[in-house]
């Protein structure tokens, strides 16, 4: 917090400047229906670099939470004509999970009982007007911390550390969504394997090996297209969905995507370069994800007994 730290020291300076980068990509909405109270809020949430939205009732506010989805930050007044401060909260946090959006309660009430209410109904914080600059500041700083904290403990329980690919276990989460809610337009199942990578491994070092792999990653990364799902599966093994191609658009672009990773040089550290090859089996249909996963599975054994650096479907 703030208070912490001496306004003049170098750290201090430090800490303000990463806040103020990091705040820029965060819009925070006021929400109050006196004008004068909105206004000083806004100025401070601007002071320290926040992108700033205000509503005067909780229908705008509801409206305006609606259309931006980069609205991270919700300052709200009790008392307000129409909707409360808490049904607005209950509104919102019923469809924005805490791990997304910091509410903080605003009131000029005595009332021991209101804190405990916008608690309740999913706020994650209260501030009593009138209040401080320094308050304000650091309840809104600490909230919107906790919120970068919980996004990096999400990034290390679903991406891959070596490739920045999600994980395995992302990869099922999402992929049995994705299966199921794809039911219609249909998807297609891909594993990767490099060819030989024991041998790179051998050749050059483990080193080396994971350079290859974060080049393959890199490759299939560039190949996905924004509905698609990648992940790295194990050691050298991948795995994609693609959903809504048919069956000649998945293997033509799954062909295309094995190409790529055949012709991309890899640099290593001593100047020298090697490629690798993948092969790739493929799945166009079945019953589960598990299913399809199995099927792709045989299909690149199949890959491999038929002579490496093949798609198989
Ligand atoms: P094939 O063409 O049949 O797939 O041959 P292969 O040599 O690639 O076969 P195999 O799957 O047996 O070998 C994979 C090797 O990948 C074994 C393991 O030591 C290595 N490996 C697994 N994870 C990593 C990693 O994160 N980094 C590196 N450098 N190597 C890894
Ligand atoms: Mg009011
Ligand atoms: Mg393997
Ligand atoms: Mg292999
Ligand atoms: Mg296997």
């Amino acid at each position: 917090c703030v208070l912490k730290n001496t306004p003049d020291s170098v750290d201090y300076l430090v800490w303000l400047a990463r806040r103020l980068e990091r705040n820029r990509h965060i819009a925070a909405l006021v929400v109050d229906d006196s004008q004068a109270a909105r206004a000083l809020a806004t100025s401070m949430l601007k002071l320290y670099g926040f992108d700033v939205l205000e509503a005067a009732d909780g229908e705008s506010a509801l409206r305006v939470i609606a259309s931006n989805p980069r609205v991270r930050m919700l300052i709200t007044d009790f008392e307000m004509p129409g909707m409360n401060g808490l049904e607005l909260v209950r509104r919102i946090r019923a469809l924005h999970a805490r791990d997304h959006l910091a509410i903080i309660g605003v009131s000029g009430s005595d009332s021991q009982s209101l804190v405990a209410q916008f608690l309740k109904n999913g706020a994650n914080d209260f501030l009593h007007k009138p209040w401080s600059r320094e308050e304000f500041f650091c309840r809104v700083s600490q909230n919107v911390d906790n919120l970068e904290l919980i996004g990096t403990l999400h990034d290390l329980a679903t991406r891959d550390f070596l490739t920045g690919l999600p994980n395995r276990r992302h990869f099922f989460d999402r992929g049995v969504q994705m299966f199921s809610g794809a039911r219609k337009q249909g998807l297609v199942v891909a594993m990767l394997d490099i060819d030989h990578f024991k041998h790179v491994n051998d050749t050059y070092g483990h080193d080396v090996g994971d350079i290859a792999i974060q080049a393959v990653a890199g490759a299939v990364t560039r190949h996905a297209r924004a509905q698609d799902l990648p992940a790295r599966f194990g050691g050298e093994e991948f795995v994609l969905i693609a959903p809504g191609l048919s069956a000649d658009e998945a293997v033509a672009s799954l062909e295309r995507l094995r190409a790529s990773i055949e012709a991309t040089c890899i640099p290593l550290p001593d100047g020298r370069h090697i490629t690798v090859t993948v092969s790739i089996g493929v799945c166009l249909s079945g019953e589960s994800l598990s299913a399809m996963m199995s099927e792709a599975d045989r299909c690149l054994y199949v890959a491999k007994a038929s002579g490496r650096n093949r798609v198989e479907v």
